[in-house]
């Protein structure tokens, strides 16, 4: 067991899914230094057999952000290296090992819009709300949020969250951004799942490509982009495992693409 605020449990007919679940619900999951530091160490540990993984929280919220107990006075330099151990932890969950859905219910507030910001996909139920309450606790976001939330939702709104306090129920944050599928409540988990079970039958490759190559590629200039696609493509293409999907298809064994 990682640490008792953070439960790892492997699940699938071949040990493929790992879901991994705070459960620090009665301080509404909030992230203190322990929590941060296991969540790194359980990405840096999870078996070979796993190709994909859920993160959710315990109880009725996702995750209240930063332990606010454990925020004393640091001072510049502390304050670095706090940030920057988030920062470490969060960057193993975005180019880890394997894609990660986020579970989303209840609050999905500072550190843990953060938290979720760094999963592939998140999906939220209808109680789901979303806040950054740094703003009016007079402090900033120091968990990668200020490169990855604008990427999600545009710097404008991320502003306006940070200078107002406004909320996002799930339905605004779904239309701007915030989680790729809404769900009904109680059941992201569910929801989550059964992608992950999807996505762990996934070439590997394609799923390295998507965690490791896509997200750089965005972010260079285009014709820079276009050349590492290429590279990318070329090695996707040429494992044995894309030839005999391909062939699977051309021969009629594999699914066809259905209107959605
Ligand atoms: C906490 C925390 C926390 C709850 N740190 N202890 N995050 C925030 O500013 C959000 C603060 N939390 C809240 O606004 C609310 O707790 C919730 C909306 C998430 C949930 O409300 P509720 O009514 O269900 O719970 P509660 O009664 O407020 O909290 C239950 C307990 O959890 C209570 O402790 P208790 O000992 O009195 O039972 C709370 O003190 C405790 N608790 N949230 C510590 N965050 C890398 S930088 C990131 C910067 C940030 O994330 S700043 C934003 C911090």
């Amino acid at each position: 067991m990682p640490s008792k605020d953070l439960q790892l449990d492997i699940r699938g007919d071949n040990q493929e899914v790992a879901v991994i679940r705070l459960t620090r619900g009665k301080k509404r999951n909030a992230l203190n230094d322990g929590l941060i530091l296991a969540l790194r160490n359980v990405f840096e540990t999870l078996p070979d057999s796993v190709r994909a993984a859920v993160i959710d929280g315990e109880g009725e919220h996702f995750c209240a952000g930063l332990d606010l107990s454990e925020l004393q006075e640091r001072d510049a330099g502390q304050g670095l290296h706090h940030s920057r151990m988030w920062h470490a932890a969060l960057e193993r969950v975005q180019y880890g090992p394997v894609p990660v859905i986020a579970a989303l219910h209840g609050a999905v507030v500072g550190g843990g819009l953060e938290l979720a910001s760094a999963c592939h996909i998140r999906v939220a139920d209808d109680s789901t709300f979303y806040a950054l309450p740094e703003g009016t606790r007079g402090i900033f976001v120091g968990g990668g949020g200020a490169v990855r939330i604008p990427r999600l939702i545009g710097a404008a709104r991320m502003t306006d969250m940070m200078l107002t306090g406004r909320v996002y129920n799930a339905q605004d944050g779904e239309r701007i951004g915030m989680a790729q599928y809404l769900v009904p409540t109680g059941t992201a988990f569910d929801k989550a799942f059964e992608l992950a079970q999807r996505i762990a039958t996934n070439a590997p490759l394609t799923n390295y490509a998507l965690m490791h190559a896509l997200p750089r590629i965005a972010e260079q200039p285009a014709d820079q982009g276009f050349f590492t696609e290429a590279m990318m493509a070329a090695i996707a293409q040429s494992a044995p495992e894309a030839k005999a999907r391909v062939k699977a298809f051309l021969d009629g064994k594999a699914a066809k693409v259905k209107k959605a």
